[in-house]
């Protein structure tokens, strides 16, 4: 019999929340036969990255996947074999009654946010709390041996690198989203929060040698982007020149296209947790604007993380991505940091792939729950 798999998301804010339990729900049912019902309380978030969705629907079939609106009022529903609580989500009570009345208790996991920090190995898969009789366990996502790995669906990076040797597909993709970067201009995207940062880097950009296609997805950083212009509004189609750099805002696409768009950019600035991890399987050089936390918290994420990302960089290399991805995280200058980090581009690109290839040793993190349901049971 097929596993039944139960995924709690509750959308907190942006899309993070949605973008990693829809990931993670299509590779159980496509790669590991699950049967998953997946319980969102925001279809809205949902419906930007996937705009099938009708959003009206408290039940609807994607891709494979049940989809359920998590409703304020719930109604009765037995439990899963596997329940998922994304980030922390609080399950309704009256499902957690019903895991508790099960003959036999489901594996209850608590799916954590990703962190490259030492102590991740040691909590990953650890019981946690306990609720009439039924264990929860901590799931840790994670760039270590001994974390649950990353989402990564199978063949991934093999049909990432087939796009990215065929010039013509890469073309005609962009061509698809009205992209069509002059010839030898260095195309990059731009997914991030509100930054203060922005308008130093624009300036480097925009009087760099060498010609700047930025594509920049409908979102937060916008607003930095309009000030910079001296535009009023941007919208998706917009395009602005300003010497070397050319600003191309582009509609918030599907997932998969958004991968696409990672795949033929020299260069990309992502944010959160997902964009991140995509950008990382992209196998280019990448920057990062981490989710910002109470009492700075997130710095010592983003320390971890560069510190493993950057070990087998040469000092010179490390020094510039370490000072670039702290610079616009701190919003700091840009202008120095970008300078030092093209005079070091051949080893940060070839890095770029190199870390992709060895993180894609790991067992991926739908794999890796799977395992862990097996070894539960
Ligand atoms: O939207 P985010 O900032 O989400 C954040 C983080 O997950 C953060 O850790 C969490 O605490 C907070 O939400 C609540 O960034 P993230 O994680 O990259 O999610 C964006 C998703 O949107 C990702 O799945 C990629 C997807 N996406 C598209 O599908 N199309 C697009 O055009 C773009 C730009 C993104």
């Amino acid at each position: 019999m097929k596993a039944r798999w139960d995924i709690f998301c509750s959308v907190v804010d942006n899309y993070g929340d949605i973008g990693v339990t829809w990931r993670l729900a299509r590779q159980l049912v496509v790669e590991h036969a699950c049967d998953v019902r997946l319980w969102v309380d925001d279809l809205r978030a949902f419906e930007r990255m996937c705009p099938q969705i009708n959003v009206q629907r408290e039940q609807q079939w994607q891709e494979g996947v049940d989809v359920r609106h998590w409703p304020a009022q719930w109604l009765a529903t037995p439990s899963a074999d596997v329940v998922i609580a994304a980030f922390a989500c609080q399950l309704p009570p009256e499902y957690m009654e019903a895991m508790a009345a099960c003959e036999r208790a489901p594996l209850w996991m608590n799916l954590d946010y990703l962190s490259a920090e030492d102590w991740v190995v040691g909590c990953h898969r650890l019981p946690s709390v306990k609720f009439k009789g039924v264990q929860k366990y901590f799931f840790f996502p994670g760039f270590r041996s001994g974390t649950g790995g990353l989402l990564r669906e199978a063949g991934l990076l093999q049909q990432r690198q087939a796009f990215q040797q065929d010039a013509r597909a890469q073309q005609q993709f962009l061509q698809s989203l009205g992209v069509f970067p002059a010839n030898g201009a260095r195309l990059m995207s731009l997914f991030a929060y509100e930054n203060a940062a922005l308008a130093g880097w624009l300036d480097v950009l925009a009087t760099d040698g060498r010609a700047t296609h930025l594509l920049v997805p409908e979102g937060r950083i916008l607003g930095d982007m309009q000030r910079w212009l001296g535009v009023d509004r941007l919208a998706a189609g917009d395009i602005h020149r300003r010497d070397g750099l050319t600003v191309q805002v582009l509609p918030f696409v599907r997932q998969e296209q958004y991968d696409r768009l990672l795949w033929c950019c020299e260069f990309n600035a992502v944010r959160g947790e997902d964009s991140f991890v995509r950008a990382q399987w992209a196998g280019r050089p990448l920057l990062w604007h981490i989710y910002r936390q109470d009492e700075d918290i997130h710095l010592d994420k983003l320390d971890a993380f560069l510190e493993l990302y950057t070990a087998a960089l040469s000092p010179a290399a490390k020094a510039a991505v370490v000072a670039l991805w702290q610079a616009w995280n701190t919003e700091g200058d840009m202008a120095q940091p970008w300078k030092m980090l093209l005079a070091h581009w051949p080893e940060v690109a070839a890095h770029a792939e190199t870390w992709c290839l060895e993180q894609g040793l790991q067992a991926d993190l739908a794999t890796a729950l799977v395992q862990f349901y097996e070894s539960w049971i």
